[in-house]
């Protein structure tokens, strides 16, 4: 059952996870545009980034230069962690407590999928890492975008490339993929899992509609209908 929302109450934190080339930006884009035509208050944030230091973690952690001084992944974890931190603090905790809906392209699941599954570190020491970080915070829901590595990959070749599809072999994403897959398995009431082959409206549809699980339909039982104003606050 879908839980309703409650007037005046938290908002409802979503995540969009999945490998490179998955689509998570154009997704959570078109997304944010649904949500904000709906006049839902909504956010959209992206891991690593979002807050000023995050985003110089960012250009820290996703240097492409294949001349900087190698990052190993305990560092990796430490880092995306220091970002997601003042994410959640500066951003997400004070948006959900204002009632809005926050998007997130990659948050926890990233670490536990690219450090853990890919890099090989402990899931237990990377789950503590995340609770220090997030103080506990968790998804209401969160989107896989599965798609096989090799696809991605291609997607992604020549633009935009990053760190992490330069420097790390392709057997390295297929492990990461894995590692979501896994991740869903174990949490079947949190994930959603869909195809990201799929054409790009056939998965918007999908995703709007895994959110709307959980929020209600929009406009009609979103906080946009009530009397409060909140949808003067949009962020824009
Ligand atoms: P985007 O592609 O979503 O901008 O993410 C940048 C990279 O950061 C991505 N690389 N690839 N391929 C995944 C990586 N990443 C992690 O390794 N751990 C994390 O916790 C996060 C949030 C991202």
């Amino acid at each position: 059952m879908s839980p309703t929302p409650t007037p005046g109450g938290r908002g409802w934190f979503i995540t969009i996870e999945g490998p490179e080339g998955s689509g998570k930006t154009t997704q959570a884009e078109r997304l944010l545009a649904d949500a904000r035509g709906a006049g839902l208050p909504v956010e959209l944030v992206r891991e690593p980034g979002g807050t000023a230091v995050g985003e110089r973690i960012r250009d820290l952690l996703l240097d492409a230069d294949p001349a900087s001084v190698p990052i190993g992944p305990r560092t990796d974890a430490l880092l995306f962690n220091a970002a997601r931190a003042q994410l959640v603090r500066d951003v997400i905790e004070p948006k959900l407590a204002a009632g809005w809906l926050v998007l997130s392209s990659r948050f926890s699941d990233s670490t536990l999928a690219y450090q853990g599954y890919g890099a090989g570190l402990a899931l237990d020491d990377l789950r503590s890492i995340e609770r220090f970080a997030t103080g506990g915070l968790r998804p209401d829901r969160t989107i896989l975008l599965d798609l096989p590595a090799e696809i991605g990959l291609a997607r992604k070749r020549g633009v935009e490339e990053t760190r992490f599809e330069s420097s790390f072999a392709v057997t390295f994403h297929r492990r990461v993929r894995e590692g979501f897959l896994a991740l869903a398995r174990e949490e079947p009431g949190r994930f959603v899992v869909l195809d990201a082959t799929q054409s790009m409206p056939t998965v918007a549809d999908a995703l709007r509609a895994a959110v709307q699980d959980v929020t209600g339909p929009w406009p009609l039982g979103s906080r946009a209908s009530e009397p409060t104003g909140l949808p003067e606050r949009i962020h824009r």
